[in-house]
């Protein structure tokens, strides 16, 4: 076969997936339709009797059915091949009207409202995009701001001002507000490493309109030379270079698509949006050759919160302590990916869609990418040449699916992937790139430096401020059946004090089955420990109990003090690890109104009922987390920083679920000619 031909097969086999993306639901945990969001506008509006701008709307998501309801429908879809009456289809909105959150639930399939109530609790809901564009154009109309940029010799038409979460400093009363803050880009697109220090001003969300305005001081702005990252601008010299690569599959993709369900190897799942959350796995179960079955392993997986703490205590920079999820939407910000270069060539894309503000549909092309991935790793090998006159070498290539979206939150690039493994590892990753929260200084060399700078000098008149992120996932495991019990399985020092042994010690395992919600807080590295979800009523043949066990990756514990603002609304945050009982309601980690909340509905409250855990559904909540001291290879944008979690089968199978895997066929690539 010649490469056109091999080309033009690639591109019917990716088409065909392609085409294979459904745009109505038909499954319970499909996410919402354009035309479902028009519904619930015309619906949510008619009831109301108002219109935008009057009435905003700030989340509309799938009030999902219950979980009890979603496996029976579909256990009964697989037994009567997908024909089974879809559970009814109820929306949850959250709106903003007469400057008070409307929380509404919407019966799609009977087109009524359910039931509506106001929130009276603290915080607000997520922003719009539409809002903060609005905000974010204030200040160009604000005398004042005006003046404070002529002051500073500034050409105004090159000012960008972006928006900024207020959080919450133990004001009694909170009004929805916004600060601005705002950057130059005369001479390069890099907005963020440019700020225009000193000046900060406050915009009533309801009223969109200025409130406060302060301009404390005058710095120069850095200087635009060296923070271009666009190729069109950089000048020689250039490199490195590379050969171009890919992962070629001449028979084209090895995942199937059947609307938001997807197979591939010996995994199924469902790929599901969500607005604040972003992408969404359901069902995620692997098929076990042995016992002929597909045997579950997740029930519904997503990032729940993203905490993002500043360092840096002064009056400009104090409040960005953000919770990315729940104030800006991770899924909202979510960007088109870009093709062979965002995901490889062998990529699929899904679109996504939202509701903006005004309630109409806003479609993300290219949203989410599924990909076979090849990087050249091995799966498992062997090499024995103890058996005279035989060498024996077997071998596998690791070939995984990923599911990859990118969350663009102002700055900062998110690379999320999930990876699912045909040994039966998920793994979960978080890749860092964008660029730096970058802070203003009359700073030119360390030297200079008097007291805390809260960051690194990383250029002339530029400080990457310290802070942290925190990722923290909502795991609703479900280990071949619903019932599990979180074991700490404690590694422990056994000394040796007969003469038994030459040996003086060695280690061994303690298992311990968490009771309650107290007993599995947990704050990871303080002592040697594997932790397992497991299923306490099924047993391998020889007697394990079915385990999948989270094997962490990086990790970080919070430096501010437990009374501190920011971390009393990230107390998520203040261990690794939580684990509690199944709650519909118990959805965002850092609560549901988390923009300018109190920390009274987050899972650290929830975990302090100290619930029971043990033989019943449960949710394994993780945070990675990363400390970050920028240094100069952060800049003037961030070559991606990986981390991420691997959740991995412990006594699942009965022995290595690949050992009977098949090397794939060979590729027949292109002959190269070798360069003299
Ligand atoms: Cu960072």
């Amino acid at each position: 076969m010649n490469n056109m031909k091999l080309a033009l097969l690639f591109l019917i086999s990716t088409l065909f997936s392609l085409c294979t993306i459904a745009s109505t639901y038909e499954h319970p945990l499909d996410p919402l339709t354009p035309s479902e969001f028009n519904l619930v506008r015309t619906i949510v509006l008619k009831s109301y009797k108002a219109s935008p701008p009057k009435l905003t709307f700030q989340y509309i998501g799938l009030d999902e059915p219950d979980k009890s309801i979603v496996l029976s429908w579909l256990s009964s879809s697989k037994t009567h091949n997908k024909s089974t009456t879809l559970p009814r289809r109820r929306v949850f909105v959250i709106a903003r009207f007469n400057k008070q959150s409307h929380e509404i639930i919407v019966d799609l399939s009977k087109r009524f409202i359910v039931s509506s109530k106001v929130h009276s609790g603290h915080g607000f809901p997520m922003l719009t995009f539409d809002e903060q564009d609005v905000a974010a154009e204030l200040p160009h109309s604000y005398k004042p701001f005006i003046d404070s940029v002529n002051k500073r010799g500034l050409n105004i038409s090159q000012v960008v001002c972006s928006t900024f979460t207020v959080g919450w400093y133990g004001e009694a009363k909170s009004k929805r507000t916004l600060k601005i803050q705002c950057f130059y880009t005369e001479g390069s697109v890099n907005l963020y490493v440019r700020p225009v220090e000193g000046i900060t001003l406050v915009v009533d969300l309801d009223e969109r309109k200025v409130v406060q305005y302060s301009d404390r001081f005058k710095i120069p702005v850095p200087k635009a030379e060296g923070t271009e990252y666009r190729a069109s601008k950089q000048k020689p010299p250039f490199g490195p270079t590379f050969n171009g690569a890919a992962f070629v599959q001449p028979n084209g993709p090895g995942f199937k698509i059947n609307g938001h369900s997807i197979s591939w190897a010996n995994w199924e799942f469902h790929l599901g949006y969500d607005v604040r959350a972003g992408s969404m796995i359901s069902v995620a179960s692997i098929f076990d050759i042995e016992q002929q079955r597909y045997r579950r392993v997740l029930y519904r997986g997503y990032i729940s919160e993203f905490f993002v703490p500043y360092m840096d205590p002064t009056a400009d920079w104090f409040f960005k302590t953000y919770l990315d999820s729940g104030e800006f939407g991770f899924g909202q910000s979510i960007v088109s990916l870009v093709p062979s270069a965002d995901c490889p060539s062998n990529a699929a894309f899904f679109d996504a869609h939202y509701a903006g503000e005004d309630g109409k549909p806003v479609k993300i092309a290219n949203a989410i990418c599924v990909f076979e991935k090849y990087a050249g790793d091995i799966m498992w090998r062997h090499t024995e040449s103890e058996i005279p006159d035989e060498e024996i070498t077997e071998v596998r290539p690791d070939i995984s699916l990923v599911v990859r979206t990118v969350s663009t939150v102002g700055n900062y690039d998110y690379i999320i992937d999930w990876e699912f493994k045909p040994s039966g590892s998920i793994k979960l990753g978080v890749g860092l790139s964008g660029i730096l929260g970058i802070k203003g200084t009359p700073y030119t060399h360390v030297d200079q430096i008097k007291g805390d700078a809260f960051g690194t000098l990383l250029a002339e008149n530029t400080i990457g401020v310290h802070h942290d992120h925190y990722l923290t996932y909502y795991l609703d495991l479900d280990i071949d059946g619903e019932d599990n019990s979180f074991v700490k399985t404690n590694l422990e020092t056994v000394k040796i004090t007969d003469e038994s042994s030459p040996r003086k010690s060695y280690w061994t395992v303690v298992h311990e089955t968490a009771k309650t919600e107290a007993d599995a807080r947990i704050k990871l590295g303080l002592k040697p420990s594997e932790l397992v979800v497991i299923n306490p009523n099924k047993e391998t043949k020889p007697g394990n109990k079915l385990g999948y066990r989270l094997f962490p990756g990086t990790v970080a514990h919070p430096l501010l003090l437990s009374d501190d603002y920011p971390q009393i609304r990230g107390a998520f945050t203040n261990y690794n690890v939580f684990v509690t009982p199944y709650n519909k309601s118990e959805k965002w980690a850092g609560g549901l109104y988390s923009d300018q909340g109190r920390g009274d509905d987050t899972l650290n409250v929830w975990s302090l009922r100290n619930r029971s855990i043990e033989n019943k559904d449960i949710v394994l909540w993780h945070t990675v987390g990363i400390h970050h001291v920028p240094c100069q290879e952060d800049f003037p944008i961030m070559p991606t920083l990986n981390g991420g979690f691997e959740l991995r089968p412990t006594n699942f199978f009965e022995s290595n679920p690949v050992l009977k895997t098949k090397q794939p066929k060979p590729v027949r690539v292109p002959k190269c000619t070798s360069q003299p």
